[in-house]
């Protein structure tokens, strides 16, 4: 890695991807081609390096100052409890999954204490554990890394706490959402920690770009021909 380049840690391949390659660049980012399997990337225009990396280590990257920005889902940082050790800039919008209680089609359910007693297959184990507790339950819970929509059937778990987004896994494996347990999506992080000489500047403009970006998403530019006396009729239909 160079010095003297700010550095962002991207998710090198998957969910959260395409989206925070797509507001860099649209923040005026402009990045070298590389080969596909890169660690490192660097801007052209920018004193700017991007760092590929998997998704589970951008919270602790920019928590321990390696990296001074990162993209994120919110439901690793809180994972990881990590929320305290970097700072949330903003919430993307992309990305968005809500971590759920999911049990057989056939069962019943109604509320969280149906689950006392239960095993409940999960990659996220500290956010079940608080959710369990939350809710005076006592549960088994199952870590597992992938394919948590399998335990049920394979006999491992009597029910499951998952990320969900379209809930079509859920639906092929004959499972429903009965709960919430976090709601999720990208978020822009950034270190506690000072990045070295002179690149608070650069990653400030970085960030206020960002911002420009995300604000222009939620306006409309409305152009429309009317006649002047249906002007405040019209204006007291319209947000801004
Ligand atoms: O290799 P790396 O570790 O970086 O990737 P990964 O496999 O850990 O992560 P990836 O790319 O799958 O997810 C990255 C982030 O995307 C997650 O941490 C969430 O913040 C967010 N995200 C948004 C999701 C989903 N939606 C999602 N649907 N992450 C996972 N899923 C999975 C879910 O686990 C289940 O298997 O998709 C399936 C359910 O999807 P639906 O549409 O059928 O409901
Ligand atoms: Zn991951």
């Amino acid at each position: 890695m160079t010095p003297g380049r700010l550095r962002i840690a991207v998710q090198k391949k998957g969910r959260l991807a395409e989206g925070s390659d797509a507001l860099l660049s649209r923040a005026g980012l402009k990045l070298r081609h590389t080969r596909p399997d890169a660690l490192l990337q660097r801007a052209e225009n920018l004193p700017i390096d991007i760092l590929r990396v998997r998704d589970d280590d951008i919270g602790p990257f920019v928590a321990d100052g390696v990296c001074d920005l990162g993209f994120v889902g919110l439901n690793v940082l809180a994972e990881d409890d990590l929320e305290d050790r970097v700072e949330i800039v903003q919430r993307l919008g992309f990305g968005r999954c809500a971590l759920k209680i999911a049990v057989p089609e056939t069962a019943d359910y109604h509320g969280a204490r149906q689950l006392q007693g239960a095993r409940i297959a999960t990659s996220h184990p500290r956010l079940l554990q608080s959710f369990l507790d939350k809710n005076d339950v006592a549960a088994t819970v199952i870590e597992m890394n992938g394919s948590v929509e399998l335990a049920p059937r394979l006999g491992i778990a009597n029910a499951i706490c998952d990320l969900v987004s379209t809930g079509a896994t859920l639906e092929a494996n004959g499972l429903k959402a009965v709960d919430t347990v976090f709601e999720s999506e990208a978020a822009l992080v950034r270190s506690r920690q000072t990045p070295a000489n002179g690149l608070a500047e650069v990653r400030d403009r970085l960030l206020r770009r960002i911002d420009g970006v995300i604000a222009t998403d939620g306006a409309k530019y409305i152009m429309l021909n009317t006649t002047r006396e249906a002007l405040p009729a019209i204006t007291a239909l319209l947000p801004g």
